[in-house]
């Protein structure tokens, strides 16, 4: 069946908010649960998105506004829009408190770390731009770190979401699962991820053993640590039904929201819109929003494929 553009692109980002929004209520331990919950964040009915999706919608509305990638505007959006009750990062929230109050991301991003936050912030919210620049993967790396170095200026948080935005253009030029993983092997550069896909590609010719994949690809909170179990995720799951997908995540534990936005963006590229479950997109907080700016993300991209 032929999947058009419009359908990859809203598949992918309503998949990036359907990933978060599903997860956030698991994300952490049972004390950061439970805290949370009390402070009654999670209606019953609906399902909230997070900072991971936040970011994300913030992010393609600065591309649109702006025709591209605008570092400092970008900042000043994304510093606008953050509020502590959508469960930022830690640092990162205190950079976009830097930032609104006038601080210039250059200098707010290496405040609290002097070589910048390794966190997953940087690739939670990179799909966008793997969707915009899925025909060019220069560009589409070049975008992702200008988008990354804003809060997360460490090499590993950078790498961490070139590697996303990768994985996202090829989904969504219809790269089955193990070509995608093997495109994403030639184009790391970093031990802890040249390592983690070595295993990711093994892994996706064997049973799934989730203990494994907690132990050697890891789930935690730090972009080396959950980024490539979200490329695993999407990619061996990839003719599996999105509801199955959001089961490993919870299964699988620790930073659920954002390994299930990341896994999610790059199922959804490739499996389209059409795919994801309706159940699910008629209790998701904003919706209409998220598939709006998906929409006019495809016509930037088209846009940009006249003037090249
Ligand atoms: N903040 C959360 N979860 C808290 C509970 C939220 C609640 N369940 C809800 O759903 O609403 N999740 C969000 O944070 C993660 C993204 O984090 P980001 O943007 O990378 O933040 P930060 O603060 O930059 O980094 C995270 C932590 O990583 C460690 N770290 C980073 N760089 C470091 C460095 N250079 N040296 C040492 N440690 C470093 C620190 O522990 C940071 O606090 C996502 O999960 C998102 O969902
Ligand atoms: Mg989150
Ligand atoms: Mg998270």
């Amino acid at each position: 069946m032929q999947i058009s553009l419009r359908d990859r692109f809203t598949g992918s980002i309503l998949g990036v908010a359907l990933g978060d929004a599903y997860g956030a209520p698991y994300e952490g331990g049972p004390l950061e649960r439970l805290l949370w919950r009390s402070l009654g964040l999670f209606k019953p009915g609906t399902i909230r998105y997070t900072d991971d999706a936040s970011m994300t919608l913030t992010l393609i509305r600065s591309l649109i506004e702006d025709q591209g990638v605008h570092q400092d505007m970008l900042a000043l959006r994304w510093a606008a829009a953050a509020r502590w009750s959508r469960g930022y990062g830690p640092s990162a929230l205190r950079t976009l408190k830097r930032i609104r109050r006038g601080a210039d991301w250059r200098q707010a991003n290496i405040h609290d770390y002097k070589d910048g936050s390794f966190g997953n912030g940087a690739a939670m919210r990179v799909a966008p731009i793997g969707l915009l620049f899925h025909h060019a993967l220069e560009r589409c790396d070049e975008a992702a770190e200008q988008t990354a170095v804003i809060t997360h200026a460490h090499p590993l948080a950078i790498e961490g979401a070139k590697l996303i935005a990768r994985a996202t253009a090829h989904a969504s030029d219809n790269t089955p699962p193990v070509a995608i993983v093997d495109a994403l092997q030639s184009a790391a550069s970093a031990e802890p991820y040249i390592e983690r896909l070595a295993i990711a590609r093994q892994m996706l010719d064997e049973p799934v053993d989730l203990p494994a994949v907690r132990q050697q690809l890891g789930r935690s909170i730090v972009a080396a640590e959950s980024v490539v179990t979200a490329i695993w995720l999407a990619c061996s799951h990839m003719e599996s039904t999105f509801e199955q997908l959001l089961q490993t995540a919870h299964a699988i534990g620790g930073d659920v929201d954002t390994i299930a936005a990341m896994a999610g963006g790059i199922w959804g590229a490739r499996r389209g819109r059409a795919s994801l479950s309706s159940n699910l997109l008629e209790r998701l907080e904003d919706c209409e929003a998220f598939e709006h700016a998906a929409e006019n993300l495809v016509a930037l991209h088209l846009q940009f494929l006249e003037s090249d």
